[in-house]
């Protein structure tokens, strides 16, 4: 697959597409970040992407994980650390628009309809930023003999960010899909793309859905799921 800094073989039998948060929260107008006064519109232009990943992942019978950051009611995982920042009715278990904010079974912690999840499709409630920290992610990904992540969702710097960075300790290699991730600030969404692929690829790899579709759908039209991709093809 092309991609910088350098293309990318792929196996498609042992990579996963991760959605990472893509949450009404922090998508929707009337949420809990539009209520914070960001451009929401910033984060909903990667949820077209998103949906062509998932399709084209669905297609080629790929593995498919969404994630979605927040807490128990009672908040007794989340870190007083994380929750005692910012004005009171901006934190944490505080009243949101779309409900308690970031709080589990609440309207607004749930995933965009767009990118609903199928039945058979994990969805990790995490309660940190990166995807592996206090989840099964590594076990349900060893258990699959899974090495290369395509990693998209929101918000570039830092849920991605945070992910890819434990996913590369941990011996992942992880493919990010640029336009189908997102950020408020889209200095920080570019220099971010930017880092992980510098020197050399130092966290991972960096792509685009125009050039990684082709690829992904060749593989469900033609190629039984387990044959190597090389690259540029
Ligand atoms: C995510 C955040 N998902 N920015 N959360 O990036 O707090």
């Amino acid at each position: 697959m092309a991609a910088e800094p350098r293309a990318l073989s792929v196996d498609l039998s042992r990579t996963a597409l991760i959605v990472i948060d893509m949450q009404r929260d922090f998508l929707e107008p009337g949420g809990f970040g539009a209520a914070l006064g960001n451009d929401v519109s910033l984060l909903a232009k990667a949820i077209k992407p998103c949906r062509l990943m998932l399709e084209a992942a669905r297609a080629a019978e790929m593995f498919v994980i969404h994630t979605r950051e927040g807490h128990r009611p009672d908040l007794s995982d989340a870190p007083p650390a994380k929750v005692l920042r910012g004005p009171a009715e901006r934190r944490i278990g505080a009243k949101g628009p779309m409900g308690r904010i970031l709080i589990r079974g609440e309207a607004g912690h749930d995933i965009v309809p767009a990118l609903a999840p199928l039945p058979a499709e994990p969805v990790l409630d995490k309660p940190g930023k990166g995807a592996f920290y206090q989840t099964d992610l590594d076990l349900l990904l060893r258990n699959r003999s899974v090495e290369t992540l395509l990693v998209c969702g929101v918000t570039t710097e830092v849920c991605v960010h945070t992910t890819v960075r434990e996913a590369n300790d941990r011996g992942y290699r992880c493919l990010v899909i640029g336009d189908a991730c997102g950020s408020y600030f889209p200095e920080f969404h570019e220099v971010g793309l930017r880092m992980i692929a510098a020197q050399g690829g130092i966290f991972g790899w960096v792509s685009t859905t125009e050039k990684v579709l082709p690829a992904l759908a060749r593989a469900a039209a033609t190629t039984p799921v387990g044959t190597i991709l090389e690259d540029n093809q």
